[in-house]
Formats: structure tokens, sequence, C-alpha cells
């Protein structure tokens, strides 16, 4: 039975997506995820969403670039890095937004993961790209109607902007917000924040327990992104995978700051092995 209204978020709400791996699988089986993003200058929000994914269990990670393409990211030559237009999405979870920019090619990048028949997330530039534009915000909630998961992971200012809203209003009432955003997109939503409040039509709204203000550095919400995509590439129905993710992207901060790592200068880069972690362990 699914949780009442209000519940915290526990793991025992993601335990039945947490299975052990067989002994004879392969990469195959964990699904392939691309993370879409990477305008000049911030290449390095689409790299912690695909270093998030990698560390999370996806079988095969891409991070493909608006902007400028690294041969291979030295720190993990496992990621495929390959250029935002020449990608190809079939069969790929996709994760659009992190640094994306705004600009035309970043548009087309967002139109083509709009059209995927896979379960897609949607965060950063992207959320701010389908606030500008009524069709593209059609075809999101299209998505919804043909069995296409979407999962949105806005920050207050995002789900301002595409409630067409103040970031205070969003913040005065922020279950309504949640509620009315995962409604219009017919999608699930992360409204992230402390106490990040997930919402999707017709499933009760849950409200996270875990994270503290350490998370409040650039670029945490790109791992969490990425954890998400890795989630649903790893066949995690959309709800579970943002109960998951919320839930494990806070925890592994928590026991951050137990171990002295924060809550002054916690990295973003820095949660992605406790993440993996906390996935191990659970
Ligand atoms: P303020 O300051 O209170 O008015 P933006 P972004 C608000 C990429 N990145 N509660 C707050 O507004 C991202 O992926 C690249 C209340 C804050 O200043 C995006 O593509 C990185 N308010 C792009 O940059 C690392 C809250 O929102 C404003 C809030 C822009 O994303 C960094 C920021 O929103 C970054 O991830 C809260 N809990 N949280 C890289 N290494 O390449 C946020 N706000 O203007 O949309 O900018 O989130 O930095
Ligand atoms: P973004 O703003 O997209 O980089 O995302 C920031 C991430 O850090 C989100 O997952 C937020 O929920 C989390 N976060 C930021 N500030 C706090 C806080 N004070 N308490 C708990 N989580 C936070
Ligand atoms: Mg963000």
């Amino acid at each position: 039975l699914p949780p009442p209204d209000g519940m915290l978020n526990h793991p025992g709400l993601f335990a039945a997506c947490l299975r052990p791996r067989a002994r004879n699988t392969h990469k195959g089986s964990f699904g392939d995820v691309v993370l879409l993003g990477g305008a000049s200058g911030m290449a390095g929000a689409v790299v912690l969403a695909a270093r998030a994914a990698l560390h999370a269990g996806a079988g095969r990670t891409y991070a493909a670039f608006i902007g400028p393409v690294p041969v291979y990211d030295d720190a993990h030559p496992e990621l495929m890095c390959r250029a935002a237009h020449e990608i190809d999405l079939a069969r790929k979870v996709v994760v659009a937004g992190p640094g994306m920019g705004s600009g035309e090619a970043a548009r087309a990048a967002l139109t083509a993961a709009l059209k995927s028949p896979m379960p897609a997330v949607f965060d950063a530039d992207a959320l701010n790209l389908l606030a500008s534009d009524r069709s593209l915000m059609q075809a999101l909630a299209d998505r919804g109607n043909l069995q296409q998961p979407s999962l949105l992971t806005p920050h207050p200012l995002e789900a301002a902007r595409l409630l067409g809203m103040k970031v205070a209003e969003v913040q005065s009432d922020r279950l309504a917000a949640a509620r009315a955003l995962a409604e219009s997109a017919n999608a699930v939503v992360i409204l992230k924040g402390a106490g990040s409040i997930i919402a999707a039509p017709d499933r009760p709204f849950v409200i996270n327990p875990t994270g503290n203000p350490a998370l409040a550095t650039g670029g945490t919400g790109d791992v969490l992104a990425g954890l998400c995509g890795a989630l649903l590439a790893q066949g995690w129905p959309a709800h579970e995978a943002a109960l998951g993710a919320a839930w494990m992207h806070g925890h592994a901060a928590d026991e951050l700051v137990r171990k002295g790592v924060g809550p002054i200068g916690l990295t973003a880069s820095e949660l992605i092995p406790a993440l993996r972690l906390c996935l191990n362990q659970l």
C-alpha cells in the first residue's frame, strides 16, 4: 500500500528496488545513461552528474556536451564523452540540464530528450528552458500521457520559474508548489531544499528527512540528477527513484558531516563516493 500523505521518506519506501546483483550479470543489465549539458564554462556540472551516475551503478555512462568536448575525463576515463548533437539517445535514460545553458544548441538537445521514449530526468537549465517555452512544456506533459516517465528536480527558483511565481511564494507553501508542478508537468517532482518534497500525480507526497546545510554548495544538485538517472537506468520506477535518490543524497551528506567532512567545505565531488557507500550498505 502507498504510504499516507505526508509520511516521511524512508528506505522502506524504496526497498523493493534494492535487489542484489545476480552472479552471471553484465553491464548491459544496468542500463545506459546519458548526461546532457555542459555548455561552455559549465562542463563541470555534466561531469559531476556523470560521475554520480557511474558510482551509482549505471551499466554505461555517457557525458554529452553542448560546449567543447573533453577527450576524456581524467579522473574517470570510464565515462564516454560525446558532443550533444552527436549522441544517440536510443535506449538510454537521459538526464538533461546540468550546465546546459539556454542557447539554440541546448534547446535542440532538450527537444530531442523530450522525444525519447525512455525515462528521463530534467534538471537545471532544462527546467529553465521548459519554463520559457509553452511548446516544450506541452511536450513534457505529453510524455506522461504516453507512459514515458519524467522526473523533474527543481530547486525553489527553478520551480518558481516553471510555475510563474516568486521564490517566496513557492517557499511559503512548498507542498502546494510541488503538487502543482507534478500535475502540470504530468511528472514526478523533487522540489529540492531543506526537506525536499517528492510529489507525483495520483501519489501521496513525501517529505525527505535526510540532508543538511553542507549540501548548500555548487554542484550537489548536479550529483542528485546523475543519481536519479542511474537509478532509472537500473529499472527503478520514477517515483521510487525520486524517493531513493533524495534519501540517499541527504543521507550521504549526513554521514560525511558526522565524519567532519562538512558542514563547512563539503564538495559535490566528495558526495559521490559517499553515495556509492550508501547504496551498497542499503
Ligand atoms: P537567491 O540567491 O536566494 O536569490 P540559478 P544555479 C535560488 C550549473 N552549475 N532555497 C537562490 O536564489 C547548473 O547545473 C554548474 C531558496 C540561488 O542563488 C545550471 O545549469 C556548476 N532559494 C547553472 O549552473 C556548479 C534557492 O536559486 C539561485 C534555493 C545555473 O544553476 C554549479 C540559483 O539558481 C551549478 O550547479 C533554496 N534551497 N536553491 C559547474 N561546476 O559547472 C537555490 N535557490 O540562477 O538557476 O543558478 O542553480 O547555480
Ligand atoms: P542545486 O541547487 O540544484 O545545486 O541543488 C542543491 C541540492 O542540495 C539539492 O538536492 C538540495 O535539496 C540540497 N540542499 C541545499 N541546501 C540544503 C539544506 N540547507 N538542507 C538540505 N539539503 C539542501
Ligand atoms: Mg542545480
